[in-house]
């Protein structure tokens, strides 16, 4: 296997109006999760990702591994809860701006998942580990999974990445969020977190700044996605802002961090210079947000190339 994540997926439901929540009468039915879009992302591209999670013994179970199977994502990892059921979230629809979200979730079958489901064998066969901090939110047994994970993959001389995907909601409190973020952001070697994110966490408002408080503990790698204005990397011997690319019109912002995390990753794994990894984060951002449901945006190979092509010759 390539890439490695795991975490909760839920089916989400989209409104098909404009306007907040309370007042939408119809949805249509999507997947969701950040760990998921991301393993979608990278089987898009050609590379062999694996999820592990818990989904309940339900429909939207049932939905979750029919989608995944249909990309071509191990799902070797997931096991039906029959006890607890399956998450799912709601989200409205914007004429601009990000959506509302709300989420039914507690109490779900991912949120269960604890140390004893760990399998050494499986997570040994991936070449590299990426992580979200999704799940060191939504349980404490799932943090200590995550904890479990991220250190055994370490011990194996993994390579490991890890977007904060902050979802304060979800926390106790922001400074449990912010402690334990960091922890495990200093045992990546890749961190990707969005300049705001990189703001809460750090106390530094300049991208710079936040790659190096980073840097300094040991990090290799900080990437901060910037949104519109592309992103900043920085490592011991690179740095640069690498610009994003033009989009028509901005349907749904959710995803694209999770895009612009298999575009770099991708890129890395396929030894890409880093700033090539970074625009081809971009260009998945770029496409990610071009489309409703989270991963509905994200390329093949040829469609990926076919964009990065297009935009570099200046013909769009
Ligand atoms: O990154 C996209 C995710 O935010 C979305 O799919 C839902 O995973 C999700 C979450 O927990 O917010």
């Amino acid at each position: 296997m390539d890439v490695v994540t795991f975490g909760e997926a839920m089916v989400m439901f989209i409104a098909t109006e404009i306007g907040p929540l309370h007042r939408v009468r119809c949805f249509h039915k999507a997947l969701a999760g950040a760990e998921v879009n991301t393993a979608i992302g990278f089987a898009r591209l050609g590379l062999k990702s694996g999820w592990v999670s818990k989904v309940g013994n339900d429909a939207f179970g049932a939905y979750i591994i029919e989608q995944l199977q249909s990309e071509g994502v191990n799902i070797e990892q997931v096991a039906i809860d029959p006890e607890h059921p399956t998450g799912f979230q709601l989200k409205s629809k914007m004429s601009e701006g990000d959506p509302e979200v709300q989420y039914f979730r507690k109490g779900s079958a991912a949120s269960y998942m604890h140390i004893g489901d760990f399998n050494e064998a499986y997570f040994r066969t991936a070449r590299h580990l990426h992580m979200t901090g999704i799940p060191l939110a939504i349980s404490d047994s799932m943090r200590e999974f995550a904890k479990h994970v991220q250190s055994f993959m370490r011990k194996e001389g993994k390579t490991i990445s890890f977007d904060p995907n902050l979802r304060p909601s979800l926390w106790k409190s922001r400074e449990e969020m912010i402690r334990v973020i960091n922890e495990v952001a200093l045992e990546s070697d890749c961190f990707l977190p969005g300049v705001h994110e990189g703001e809460l966490l750090t106390g530094c408002a300049d991208p710079r700044d936040i790659a190096d408080f980073y840097l300094e503990k040991g990090v290799r790698l900080v990437v901060v996605k910037l949104g519109d204005k592309g992103a900043f990397y920085k490592c011991a011997n690179d740095e640069g802002y690498v610009p994003s690319f033009s989009v028509l019109k901005v349907v749904d912002t959710v995803g694209a961090g999770d895009g612009f995390a298999v575009g770099v990753i991708s890129g890395l794994l396929e030894g890409l210079p880093i700033r090539e990894a970074v625009l081809r984060g971009n260009a998945i951002g770029a496409l990610a947000v071009q489309s409703e449901g989270d991963s509905d945006g994200y390329p093949t190979r040829q469609q990926l190339e076919q964009f990065i092509n297009i935009r570099e010759e200046g013909l769009a």
